[in-house]
């Protein structure tokens, strides 16, 4: 555990603001609900696909006066996916740059939201209708100290309610809905939805926009399969106030990770009427939607500063009245301005305030032109040029986080000493 002292100062130079979020407290108390939009990206916000609104609920809800919509907002994930989202949001801590850490570190000791809100009377739960060791998370759970996971053996899954990976979304949250009614209040859950997900396959009878038309069958499927979702969280939210849960919850909306990958960027390219997409183009495509959405705030606007998923730890903790000077953490809370200025991503590429870096090139982050391209290497030759400065932090940034995976170090730490 000799690591630690250097990642402690390192967060309190570094991460932790003294400023005070304006939103402390607002949620204290609050029942929560997390919904993981499989594979959603923000390029279908506010988008058509034949003339067609492909998400018209959540497009309401980026207007919506309860709700803050990021449109900045990057996934961080690598090859753990679904579960590398969950353990960014849970532990404001970096997944691995190989392999799934849910699998590879499943049992180290965490520091993560459900073991925090229970100190503070939380109750916590996951609702998946998937196979409970699927990215072993039976095991990541109990780490991660959650009450309960809700798991495919929860839910009643036939030929006529199941697609693609299972259960359908509507049914699943449909028969979410008595168990969520059980729960001792307040509650901490994640709902991660399914029919979303590659191939985006989805029947006839539950598609209520027209596929696109490209040489990608992943691109054109997409766009129904999203709509789907949309039409599916739509009616979560209407059960939410059938069930009486609505006004006493918080909701948060958020995209795990890209659903396109790259090997379909000249379908992308013919969608976006664009002559290609550049790697800051792809950058700027891992871009997912977050929502919170707090009934009765009433204060809600659209957030355009860069964010990404190790931020919504603080900016969660922080909302519900919970101070976070003990905790280590590499996010910053998306309510104050007092922040570090870059997201990275696990492969090392970041984005910040002004530079997107990726590819070993550094580009303009407003007008996604190379800057100083003649000397653009900052690997190879060393020579600096304008993102030198944040790579630095960045590389530093994973590190500390690297360490404290593979030395488990949180075995170490008193988390609740003063
Ligand atoms: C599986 C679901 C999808 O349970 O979370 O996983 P993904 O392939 O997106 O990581
Ligand atoms: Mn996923």
């Amino acid at each position: 555990g000799n690591e630690l002292p250097e990642i402690k100062g390192y967060i309190e130079d570094h991460v932790r603001s003294n400023e005070q979020s304006e939103l402390f407290g607002v949620a204290e108390g609050k029942n929560v609900i997390t919904i993981w939009a499989e594979s959603l990206q923000s390029f279908v916000i506010n988008n058509e696909v034949n003339g067609q609104e492909i998400t018209p609920f959540m497009n309401r809800l980026v207007n919506d006066e309860d709700t803050y919509y990021f449109e900045n907002f990057y996934h961080q994930t690598e090859q753990g996916k679904t579960s590398d989202s969950e353990f960014l949001v849970d532990n404001s801590l970096y997944p691995l740059s190989r392999g799934a850490v849910f699998f590879t570190h499943g049992q180290n000791e965490y520091h993560a939201i459900p073991e925090i809100a229970k100190e503070n009377d939380y109750y916590s739960a996951v609702f998946h209708a998937n196979n409970k060791s699927f990215w072993n998370r039976d095991q990541m759970y109990e780490s991660l100290n959650y009450d309960y996971f809700y798991d495919q053996e929860s839910y009643e899954v036939s030929d006529e309610n199941s697609v693609g990976w299972g259960l359908k979304d509507k049914a699943y949250f449909e028969q979410s809905i008595k168990y969520l009614q059980t729960l001792e209040q307040p509650f901490y859950t994640r709902f991660i939805t399914l029919t979303n997900h590659f191939p985006f396959e989805l029947d006839q009878e539950d598609k209520s926009i027209e596929p696109y038309d490209s040489n990608s069958n992943t691109l054109n499927n997409y766009f129904p399969t999203v709509r789907y979702m949309d039409e599916a969280i739509e009616q979560f939210f209407d059960q939410l106030k059938e069930a009486g849960l609505y006004e006493d919850t918080i909701i948060i909306i958020m995209g795990d990770h890209n659903g396109i990958s790259a090997n379909h960027n000249k379908a992308m390219s013919q969608y976006l009427e664009m002559d290609e997409i550049t790697p800051y183009d792809y950058v700027q495509l891992q871009r997912v939607p977050l929502f919170i959405h707090i009934p009765g705030h009433g204060n809600g606007e659209i957030k355009s500063e860069i964010a990404g998923q190790i931020d919504i730890k603080p900016t969660l903790l922080h909302m519900l009245g919970i101070d976070t000077d003990q905790d280590i953490y590499f996010g910053n809370d998306l309510f104050h301005n007092d922040r570090k200025g870059f997201i990275a991503m696990r492969n090392g590429d970041f984005v910040s305030d002004d530079y997107i870096y990726t590819s070993g090139v550094c580009y303009d982050r407003q007008t996604g032109e190379p800057i100083a391209s003649e000397s653009n290497s900052l690997n190879n030759d060393g020579e600096e040029n304008a993102c030198s400065p944040v790579k630095q932090k960045v590389e530093n940034e994973l590190k500390l986080s690297d360490n404290i995976i593979y030395g488990d170090l949180f075995r170490f730490v008193d988390f609740d000493e003063q």
